[in-house]
């Protein structure tokens, strides 16, 4: 379910504070993220990496939808409920 009360949502996704995926969500509506870049825990070495979802508004501060430390191998799916908002987000580990 969308975040804002009208129209689409204007969501990112935010791996260590980086911005790797926009979209623009409609209610019910299920995405492929295919263009988001794996990330690599091999190549970094770090044992958990921040993901975040936040839905951009033109005339208030963006809205925080959810924040987690993902670590390798996770495949649980992410649940993004904060401010109003119902996102799942599904991980797929290539390890
Ligand atoms: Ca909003
Ligand atoms: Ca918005």
């Amino acid at each position: 379910m969308t975040q804002d009360d009208i129209g689409f949502d204007d969501v990112y996704l935010q791996v260590d504070g980086v911005t790797v995926w926009t979209g623009r969500i409609a209610n019910g509506q299920t995405l492929d993220l295919h263009n988001v870049p794996p990330y690599s825990f091999d190549s970094t070495q770090r044992a958990g990496v921040q993901v975040v979802l936040r839905e951009a508004d033109s005339t208030d501060p963006d809205d925080l939808l959810g924040s987690y430390i993902v670590q390798p191998q996770h495949s649980r799916p992410l649940g993004y409920s904060e401010n109003g908002a119902d996102y799942t987000l599904h991980l797929t580990s290539t390890a």
